[in-house]
């Protein structure tokens, strides 16, 4: 991607970071704005029908604030949607039911203690498999006949268990209201953690009944979001509509069990899944029938399996597939988005299929994928289930960490270890996978502006809670300009300061807010180049832009006119905006190769290497994709080897804080090598495409492979995850699976 003297590919380092360190950037519990205190009262059984909520002075219930139902907004159906406190009946541990609203925190959470909330209990299910409500059914794919061609057919469930986001920043909101609460006149100043503003925007005024341009979203440092903090949460709009009702500011900062038990868990499928093959290993079809855990209302999450469906044949040529999924209701929390969302539970069950049918052909689980990928493309191609890959070349980045790793060394050394009974037994994992980003609606907004001092303000309709958008987005503008970075100021997430936006999920932002500011960059360079040729009496093709100092005809510097110089020559602001379209999304891809060690004796699982090959095209900033690579990787291995969002058969949540939830730090983690391939997309022109969500979709199947080769002399073919010692340990000396597998 760089040119010479280009900034683009170069690891600059991140100018947002000094402010974070310092508090320089305040996270909206540390905005020093004088605000009451909101504490909501949450239900304590996972199913009933509510008999009576007591009152009392600063209570509030359903009935006192008659807010319209909340819809989980787009893209996922219309008819998905959830009171804003429960009425009549509670759906799970969490579900708010009524509000409390006092001078302090600490007074606001005693009287929510003191509020009885009288609840007849109803039987509460967590197995998505005896649930009977469906809320959504993927348009299936009918291929009765997907496997009738082949020779061999391994059968398996595969769990993908729920697991929670748990940003390090729990969730809130700060409300300050200068609405007229008798005319509705007036403005509502929101400071909110996260990834959206502008949707929160729109939920927030619908939900009141306001003029969307009375809400003014601003968001403050965020605390990391992972595709959980992409929509309004009832408490921020129960939260604002208490602050415009009382007509004073009001504060409301979720706790750490609350976050566990109400912010949206993810994954949640149950998958029977067969795959057939010929006796060489050329895999003839895969049917797919999925049961997806919504949770007690409809989200984002019971929609995600549109996202599995389209990615059900990852990077190989699977010529069939039949598939099939529906969302159902459960008395969980409801189920939404976190990295990867919806494409980590396809990737992980093609790739087990992938090692279960080399077991069960006898064949090395790299040859097995080998006859199979995908030919390297530069064209678009079509899978069976819709996705079109915009390019790829899957077989160079499996070559390559296969090589990298040392795949034969490894191979020979697990033998050895197998034959003379080693405590500690190897085993190697290896993952392709494929994912979709730029996803949403595929526009964004950016604009870029020359002011008078030759200093420039690019806007974005992206919002960065732990990205690094500031420095990639200076960057990308700086290319175009030839000003230096350091004079670029990036403004984003403020409704009033920016004027539209989708927002910062499905690794979306670089390859369309990132474009959308590259082409409005470009537009004002050729102003400026117009401007400087007319000034000069030049032709414009001779104008060139000299990086540092201005414009001038080429090979004459002394012809240079400064920034400052051309703003003052322009009649006009040299400004430009954009509304970048890609017109479709685009498919990162790579391979993920885990190497562990089982210890026999306890099912102890430790790590000893974790290596990838991503490749998500063009990268503008090494050192920030890596970061994304070693962020995605982390979740990823954690998912594989500990997190578990538990409910009991009841549903009562097991795991609702640090404590019971094994969430890892630093230091649970082997080294990274992190490799990147570069096969850039046609799609927009900076070749990018995402690479937030690369790990979670990769390192998880990697990681659980690898256990599982580590158990093969057991008799092991499978285990769900978290892939705990217990679990390691009960499969190894029950001798067999610690799944469903079976073959025909
Ligand atoms: N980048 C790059 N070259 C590329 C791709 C990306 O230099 N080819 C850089 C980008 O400029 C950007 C970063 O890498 O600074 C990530 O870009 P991108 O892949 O476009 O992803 P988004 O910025 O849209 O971020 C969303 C993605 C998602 S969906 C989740 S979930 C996630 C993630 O990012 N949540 C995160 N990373 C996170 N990182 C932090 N710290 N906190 C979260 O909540």
């Amino acid at each position: 991607m760089a040119t010479a003297g280009s900034i683009l590919g170069h690891s600059v380092l991140r100018r947002e970071d000094a402010a974070l360190l310092v508090g320089g950037r305040p996270y909206v519990d540390d905005l020093e704005i004088e605000a009451r205190s909101v504490v909501f009262v949450r239900s304590d059984v996972p199913h009933g029908r509510i008999i009576s909520i007591s009152g009392g002075e600063g209570v509030y219930t359903a009935e006192d604030l008659n807010i319209p139902d909340m819809l989980a907004g787009p893209p996922a159906p219309s008819h998905f949607g959830r009171p804003a406190l429960a009425t009549g009946t509670v759906g799970y541990v969490g579900d708010p039911v009524a509000v409390v609203v006092a001078d302090s925190l600490a007074e606001a959470r005693d009287r929510a203690e003191r509020v009885i909330v009288e609840i007849e209990e109803l039987p509460g299910i967590s197995d998505p498999m005896a649930a009977t409500e469906v809320v959504f059914e993927v348009d299936p794919i009918d291929d009765p006949g997907a496997l009738d061609d082949a020779d061999v057919v391994v059968s398996f469930r595969y769990v993908n268990h729920k697991i929670a986001p748990a940003p390090m920043e729990t969730n809130g909101i700060l409300a300050i209201p200068n609405v007229d609460a008798a005319n509705g006149r007036g403005r509502l100043r929101l400071w909110v953690p996260t990834q959206c503003p502008f949707s929160v925007q729109q939920t927030i005024a619908d939900c009141l009944e306001l003029d969307i341009d009375q809400i003014h979203v601003v968001v403050p440092a965020t605390g990391g979001g992972f595709g959980a903090k992409g929509h309004a949460y009832v408490e921020q709009v129960v939260t604002a509509a208490l602050s415009v009702r009382l007509g004073e500011p009001l504060l409301w900062i979720e706790s750490r069990t609350e976050n566990m038990l109400h912010m949206g868990h993810a994954r949640g499928q149950v998958q029977d899944v067969q795959i057939g093959a010929r006796a060489d290993g050329t895999v003839v079809g895969m049917k797919w029938s999925v049961t997806q855990d919504a949770g007690a209302y409809p989200d984002i999450g019971a929609w995600l399996t549109f996202y599995t469906k389209m990615m059900a044949s990852g990077t190989y040529r699977i010529p069939r597939i039949d598939f099939r999924a529906r969302s159902v209701v459960t008395n969980t929390a409801p189920t939404g988005a976190l990295r990867g969302a919806g494409r980590p539970e396809a990737a992980a069950t093609v790739e087990r299929a992938m090692d279960l049918l080399a077991a069960e052909l006898g064949m090395d689980a790299v040859e097995v994928r080998r006859r199979n990928l995908i030919e390297t493309h530069s064209d678009p191609v079509e899978t069976p289930t819709g996705a079109v890959y915009d390019s790829g070349d899957y077989l160079a980045a499996m070559e390559r960490a296969v090589e990298l790793v040392g795949y034969e060394e490894l191979r020979a050394e697990q033998a050895e270890r197998r034959r003379r009974g080693d405590r500690y037994q190897l085993g190697i994992g290896v993952a392709n996978y494929i994912e979709v980003t730029g996803n949403g609606p595929s526009n964004d907004f950016g604009s870029v502006e020359v002011h008078d001092d030759g200093a420039v303000t690019v806007l974005s309709g992206v919002s960065s809670h732990g990205q690094g958008h500031q420095t990639t987005y200076a960057q990308i503008a700086s290319e175009q300009l030839g000003i230096g970075w350091e004079h670029i100021t990036v403004v984003q997430s403020d409704t009033d300061l920016v004027p539209r936006g989708n927002g910062t999920y499905g690794s979306r932002s670089l390859q369309l807010g990132g474009s959308a500011i590259d082409r409005a960059a470009a537009a004002v360079a050729d102003q400026a180049r117009q401007l400087a040729a007319e000034h000069l009496e030049a032709n414009v093709d001779d104008i060139a832009v000299y990086h540092g100092e201005g414009l001038g005809v080429a090979g004459s510097p002394d012809t240079v006119l400064s920034w400052q110089r051309l703003a003052e020559l322009a009649s006009e602001p040299l400004a430009a905006e954009c509304d970048f379209d890609q017109g479709a999304r685009s498919y990162p891809f790579g391979t993920h190769v885990a190497v562990v060690e089982v210890d026999t004796e306890t099912g102890g699982v430790r790590q000893l290497r974790h290596l990838c090959v991503d490749d998500c095209g063009n990268v503008i900033n090494p050192l920030l994709a890596e970061g994304q690579q070693h962020g995605g990787i982390a979740q990823g291995i954690a998912q594989a080897l500990w997190e578990e969002m538990v409910y009991d058969a009841g549903a009562g949540p097991r795991t609702t804080n640090f404590g019971d939830y094994l969430i890892p730090s630093a230091a649970e983690f082997c080294d990274f090598e992190t490799h990147r391939n570069n096969t850039p997309t046609p799609l927009n022109p900076l070749g990018a495409k995402g690479i937030g969500e690369a790990g979670t979709v990769g390192a998880t199947p990697a990681v659980q492979s690898a256990v599982i080769d580590a158990l093969a002399p057991y008799g092991v073919r499978h285990l769900d995850m978290p892939m705990t010692p217990e679990k390691v340990w009960r499969a190894m000396t029950a001798g067999g699976n610690g799944g469903s597998v079976s073959a025909d």
